[in-house]
């Protein structure tokens, strides 16, 4: 017997896993099939299954989100991989670092001629699909160029932080396998750096009103502490986006609040919309920002870093880096002592910190116990508001501690806009529902730390089902349900339609069937008591069914439709 040689499959988990990918999700199928193999043998990362492939593609995103690093979805080839569109198209709109591994027909299978299980039109098509929501794709089908392709694609998601897809076609998995090469860092070009630094800064310089708002990007590559240094050194006010929140809350330069336009404070809109000089860094420009400003934005007036570009004016500069931009404009800026009288906001409510839709752990500040909590409900017999959700839930978190929350869409998602504490992981700009449930496994997969999720009716419904797994690896999240019978937030913009009512399906009963305990839940006072009791119960799920009366909603999700319904009415 010849000595065992190390896999292609093998290597492809060291190079994931030299990438910070703690494990993989995944469903097999018979293309699949060796490939799942080998990471059962290999062992190099636990291989997690789940039921339904969109779950599979929201932990892996939600695990990379939150520890940082490479997330990973191992799914078979057409069914499978086409099941996985919609989370990956998440993930490549909010900037996440997917691996999508496709499980594929050997060549000698595809040379056959016969149509193959699983085909669509061409056996190609689902590559073609792949590309358009993906930043780079390699076909491992050659072991001698593999580890080449592999360093390449995987390197990209951590640049370009996108998903990336490869597919393997099901008899490489086994076969022997070089180790996969380090490349060298792209550079950008020092001319372009040095060029774009200069105008950023001349421009700050002449302006009256410079405003700085800090997006998802600042927390993907990791610039938090070097971006509030840069704050801190332009001596100009800092705001975040809605997927930037909380964003710098824990530093020398802590933001004035998030914008949200009509729908948030008046206060940090104003400067935003009044500013002469908006420098947004990695700010995801979209609709929830600002189209729901009250004067609108001419962004042409404003500095656009995104996408590893520039833009100011009509001008542009391509391939810069937002990590060489940052330490660019750090070396042109003479160091300043710190000045937090020039920062501090006259007024402003107290650690607006907390949460944010695109957090890793590293990003989630610590909060003083006395972080403010949304206006104190008491535990009496009145039924639940979301308000009081966000409530009780910052009294746990007062009491015991942060938890990380992973959110869905709806009004679930403004409610926890209104908690201060806990890192947020969250849809808040993509807004695909269905992603609390299984975001909260991945995110407890990937940490270990326990998380609360929050999700309506409407959304669990999509992928609740999920928590059946949590058992078998030993996970309980403590899930609560927005119960309102209803999709509240279509109901919001459309009154009349009786289609958004749902009928009031019965959670609670359906926990233990998945191996969790479900707690029904009606008045404050029950909903506190759960609470405490979900807290304290570990090793099981913890499923509070929270009946929301009809009609009920947050305040910012009322602000929100408002606001929109206000802008989109003619003249
Ligand atoms: C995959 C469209 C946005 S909000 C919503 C729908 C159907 C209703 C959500 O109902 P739920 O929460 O979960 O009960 P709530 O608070 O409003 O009652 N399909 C997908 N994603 C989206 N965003 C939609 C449809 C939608
Ligand atoms: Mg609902």
């Amino acid at each position: 017997m010849s000595p065992p040689q190390t896999t292609l499959a093998e290597r492809l988990l060291h190079a994931l896993r030299d990438r910070g990918a703690t494990e993989v999700f995944g469903i097999p199928g018979d293309f699949a099939l060796p490939l799942f193999g080998e990471f059962e043998r290999a062992a190099v990362l636990p291989l997690h299954t789940l039921s339904h492939e969109p779950a599979v593609g929201f932990a892996a995103d939600a695990a990379a989100r939150m520890r940082g690093g490479l997330g990973v979805a191992a799914v078979t080839y057409g069914a499978g991989a086409l099941n996985l569109v919609n989370a990956v198209a998440g993930a490549y709109a909010e900037r996440v670092p997917l691996v999508v591994l496709s499980g594929a027909p050997a060549a000698h299978e595809a040379a056959s001629g016969l149509l193959l299980h699983h085909q669509v039109k061409a056996l190609d098509s689902q590559w073609r699909v792949y590309a358009e929501i993906t930043a780079a794709q390699a076909r491992l089908d050659d072991p001698g160029r593999a580890p080449q392709q592999i360093a390449e694609v995987l390197d990209a998601a951590l640049r370009l932080q996108r998903p990336v897809y490869l597919e393997i076609p099901r008899d490489m998995p086994t076969r022997p396998c070089a180790a996969v090469p380090v490349l060298p860092p792209v550079l950008p070009d020092a001319d372009a750096l040095d060029a774009c630094a200069d105008e950023l800064l001349q421009r700050l310089g002449a302006a009256q009103r410079p405003v700085l708002m800090v997006g998802v990007e600042i927390r993907r590559y990791g610039l938090e502490a070097r971006v509030a240094e840069l704050a801190r050194r332009l001596r100009i006010p800092v705001v975040t986006s809605f997927m930037g929140r909380g964003l710098l809350s824990d530093t020398a330069a802590p933001p004035r609040g998030t914008y949200l336009g009509l729908a948030g404070d008046p206060e940090v809109s104003a400067q935003v919309e009044q500013s002469d000089a908006l420098c947004l860094l990695g700010v995801i420009v979209s609709d929830t920002n600002f189209a729901v400003s009250a004067r609108r934005i001419d962004l042409r007036h404003a500095i656009v870093a995104l996408e590893g570009r520039v833009t100011m004016g009509h001008h542009h500069y391509l391939e810069l880096p937002l990590t060489a931009l940052v330490e660019r404009l750090l070396a042109r800026l003479r160091e300043v002592p710190a000045a937090p009288d020039l920062l501090a906001v006259p007024g402003a409510p107290g650690g607006r910190s907390g949460a944010a839709p695109g957090a890793h752990p590293a990003a989630a500040p610590p909060v003083p116990a006395a972080a403010a909590t949304p206006a104190a409900a008491a535990a009496d017999d009145a039924p639940v508001r979301p308000l009081d959700i966000a409530a009780a839930l910052g009294r746990l978190f007062a009491a015991h501690g942060p938890m990380p929350l992973a959110c869905d869409v709806g009004d679930c998602l403004f409610t926890a806009l209104e908690l201060t504490q806990g890192a947020l992981i969250a849809p808040g700009y993509y807004a695909g529902m269905g992603y609390g449930v299984p975001a909260g496994l991945g995110l407890q997969a990937a940490t270990g730390q326990r998380p609360v999720v929050l999700v309506g009716d409407g959304a669990f419904q999509m992928t609740g089902w999920e928590l059946g797994n949590a058992r078998r690896y030993g996970w309980d999240p403590i899930v609560l349900v927005f119960n309102n019978a209803s999709w509240e937030m279509l109901r919001a913009f459309q009154p009349a339609s009786r289609f958004n009512a749902l009928g009031t399906w019965d959670f609670a009963s359906m926990a233990a069937g998945m191996g969790g305990d479900g707690h029904c839940v009606r008045t404050r006072a029950e909903l506190q008591a759960a609470l405490a009791q979900a807290h304290s119960t570990r090793g099981r799920f913890q499923l509070l069914d929270i009946r929301i009366p009809p009609g009920a909603q947050s305040p910012t999700l009322e602000r929100f439709v408002a606001a929109v319904k206000r802008l989109s009415m003619p003249g």
